[in-house]
């Protein structure tokens, strides 16, 4: 029964389906449960929640997989990816309540002087559907208030974007700010945004960069070992 509703869970993503008025990306499904109803549907049902989260996240690679072969576009991911969002509006609270133990916590930023965030909502959603305990910086944001925050919060993880050429330079005086800290070591660091490439990633001294959201996802489990 419950491999029904995990199955319908998964197809809703793949489909971007939030609401029961959706119709979905590729199939017509207008009128039936939609992400909302089926997760709340599961959590009703005690459906164990890391099986909710990881047919979200299957669904997800075969988004990303529709991607690749440019079945699907950007706004198709976007969708998934707000749905999966949508879902972990509605799970959050209960994975709080169950105590459900949190994943590794992720620091993401537009790095100052840049307002580009769709990109980085994208990554920011697809972590946050894997499990990690996401903090969201926003944009403009400075390597000072980056450092801070790794201060206070005991972060695992950083993602720095950038999407224009004149900011990317502020990815590296954010990194050189960490290590001036003394704390390069206590952190990794992906970066990821149109312009940037592996070459400038390893140039600058990050420890990775991603593509995109899915390539996000599978660097942060490595760099971070525990999701
Ligand atoms: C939408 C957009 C805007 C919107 C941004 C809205 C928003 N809320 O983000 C607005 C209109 C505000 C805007 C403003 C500007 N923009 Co603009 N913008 C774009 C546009 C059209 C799309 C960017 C986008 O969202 N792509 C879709 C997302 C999904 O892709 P993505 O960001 O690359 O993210 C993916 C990956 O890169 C990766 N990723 C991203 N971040 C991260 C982080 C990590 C850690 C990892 C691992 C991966 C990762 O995963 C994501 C998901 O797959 C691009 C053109 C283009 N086609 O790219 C221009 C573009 C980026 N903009 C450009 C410019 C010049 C500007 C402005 C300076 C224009 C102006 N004169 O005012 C301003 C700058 C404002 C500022 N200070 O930031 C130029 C940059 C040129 C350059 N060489 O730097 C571009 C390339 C357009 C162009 N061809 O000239 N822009």
């Amino acid at each position: 029964m419950s491999e029904e509703l995990l199955g319908a869970i998964s197809r809703n993503v793949v489909q971007g389906r939030v609401k029961r008025e959706d119709e979905g990306l590729v199939e017509k499904m207008k009128g039936t449960p939609a992400i909302r109803e089926l997760i709340q549907e599961a959590i009703d049902k005690q459906v164990d929640f890391g099986r909710i989260m990881s047919s979200m996240n299957d669904a997800m690679k075969i988004v990303g997989d529709k991607f690749e072969k440019e079945i699907y576009f950007i706004p198709d991911m976007l969708r998934a990816a707000n749905t999966v969002g949508e879902a972990m509006k509605i799970l959050e609270p209960h994975l709080v309540k169950a105590g459900v133990k949190s994943g590794p916590k992720f620091l993401l930023a537009t790095v100052l002087g840049d307002q580009h965030d769709i990109g980085k909502n994208i990554v920011g959603m697809m972590l946050k559907g894997a499990g990690f305990n996401l903090i969201d910086l926003g944009v403009n944001v400075s390597p000072g208030k980056v450092l801070s925050v790794i201060e206070q919060e005991g972060i695992e993880v950083i993602g720095l974007s950038a999407l224009l050429t004149t900011t990317m330079p502020n990815m590296e005086k954010t990194i050189e700010e960490i290590r001036k800290a003394g704390m390069r070591d206590q952190v990794r660091i992906l970066i990821g945004g149109a312009p940037t490439t592996p070459k400038f990633a390893e140039d600058i001294g990050a420890d990775g960069h991603g593509r995109d959201g899915f390539q996000a996802v599978e660097l942060a489990r490595k760099l971070s070992a525990r999701t």
